[in-house]
């Protein structure tokens, strides 16, 4: 089954990060429990636009290299030429944020049945930080490539695999011009170790895995990265064109140099055979009330908080139930609103004492909604008649509302459960 290779030694390396983190992430590991990585621990982080260092999941593949800043450089190769430190990047390039939020292109895979292998994640990964570094369009100008063309970036990570593989991912030129910069802070702290020191690429709204830490080399070429094309040894392509591609049970999806859209709900309509993990499909997770305390409405009143995005596509409308799905009410969208970060909204729920249901379903600016649940494996791109997201065997992408749901008991204002009549 192609999907994330699973591995057993990184044990040691979670602890460190979770000491680090100090508590604002969890485990969790893949079914087999040989794979860990870190996801948010608690709901009550999708009730911020800006996630703590702390709070954002990490996930990776390979053990964390061993880097010396000062002596890192980022080899240009392809259509580029030549080679940038850290210190030229920081000091030859302008200097800009971005706003991202990431979501690992895994989060909900823990959601489909039967399972998939790998990472069984909830909706525990997916996060916005502020990333500063230097616009890879200014890169590319000062090395070469002066306008985006059809053209393809990949960027290949400096983490040594076991299987022999290069963590190497492609992007259009397009993407790479408009907002993607290399990346040497989060959150205006210099870049955690785990989070890609001492640089990585930053792909604003594309799913996590476009987003290669540890950078050691940035690539043009006229198509995207396949099996031979770059000049080194190993397995080239294993990330771009096998791992990361939405597909039914049971398929090799082919490679291609090219395809026509990278928007992936596009292409999961059928504009592609089997989609690559690019922009963020549309979502949303309410993050308070978080279910685990009880709420008192104030004025009869709860608010329920939370965020909604949608990849490179703006988050259009936010809808509530409070019912388990059977009404909804507009939710009011309101704080940051950057290209490729998530919004927050806010519902006033007039509530009853009791336990309730709550759901929230996210549409894009392209009128695409959050679909209600995951198909059965069989349904595959039928499922998007139904109102369903196509199980698919990586467990990739999906966006359905009703697994990210919580349950909520409300007290009556002196406490208890009951209304007073
Ligand atoms: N070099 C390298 N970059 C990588 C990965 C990796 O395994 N190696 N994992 C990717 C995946 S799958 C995700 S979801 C994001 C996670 O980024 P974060 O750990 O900073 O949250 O990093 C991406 N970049
Ligand atoms: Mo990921």
């Amino acid at each position: 089954m192609a999907t994330e290779r699973p591995r057993k030694t990184r044990h040691g390396e979670i602890a460190e990060i979770l000491r680090v983190k100090d508590g604002g992430v969890r485990e969790t590991r893949d079914e087999a429990d040989k794979y860990t990585v870190v996801g948010a621990a608690r709901r009550r982080t999708f009730a911020n636009w800006l996630t703590p260092i702390e709070e954002h999941f990490v996930c990776h593949r390979n053990d964390i290299p061993a880097i010396d800043a000062e002596a890192w450089t980022v080899s240009l190769t392809g259509q580029l030429a030549g080679a940038v430190s850290v210190a030229a990047l920081k000091e030859e390039f302008p200097r800009v944020a971005v706003a991202h939020t990431m979501e690992c292109a895994g989060n909900g895979r823990g959601q489909h049945r039967p399972e998939t292998g790998s990472v069984q994640w909830g909706f525990e990964a997916a996060a916005t930080a502020i990333w500063t570094g230097a616009p890879v369009s200014s890169i590319l100008r000062a090395n070469g490539v002066t306008a985006p063309s059809d053209g393809w970036l990949t960027a290949i990570g400096g983490d040594l695999s076991d299987d022999g593989d290069v963590f190497a991912r492609s992007i259009p030129l397009s993407k790479a011009f408009d907002d993607c910069i290399l990346a040497y802070e989060m959150n205006g702290e210099p870049l955690p170790r785990e989070h890609g020191y001492p640089v990585r690429l930053v792909v604003p709204g594309w799913y996590g895995v476009n987003n290669v830490k540890w950078v050691e080399e940035l690539r043009v070429m006229d198509s995207m990265v396949t099996e031979g094309s770059l000049d080194r040894s190993g397995e080239h392509a294993f990330w771009q064109q096998v791992a990361y591609r939405i597909h039914p049970r049971g398929v090799d999806p082919d490679a291609n140099e090219s395809v026509e859209t990278v928007d992936t709900w596009e292409q999961l309509e059928g504009a592609v055979d089997h989609p690559y993990t690019f922009d963020g499909n549309v979502k949303s997770v309410i993050g308070t009330p978080d279910g685990e305390n009880a709420v008192t409405p104030r004025d009869g009143a709860v608010e329920v908080r939370g965020v909604a995005w949608a990849g490179d596509d703006a988050v259009e409308r936010v809808e509530v139930s409070t019912d388990g799905g059977r009404s909804w009410s507009d939710a009011e969208l309101f704080g940051p609103e950057y290209a490729g970060a998530w919004r927050l909204f806010r519902y006033d729920w007039r509530a009853e004492p009791g336990r309730h249901a709550l759901l929230s379903r996210a549409t894009d600016d392209r009128g695409r909604r959050q679909p209600a649940t995951i198909s059965e494996p069989d349904d595959w791109r039928d499922a998007l008649d139904e109102d369903a997201y196509p199980w698919n065997e990586g467990g990739y992408a999906a966006n359905a509302y009703e697994p990210n749901g919580v349950e909520v008991t409300v007290l009556d204002s002196d406490g208890g459960s009951r209304t007073e009549g």
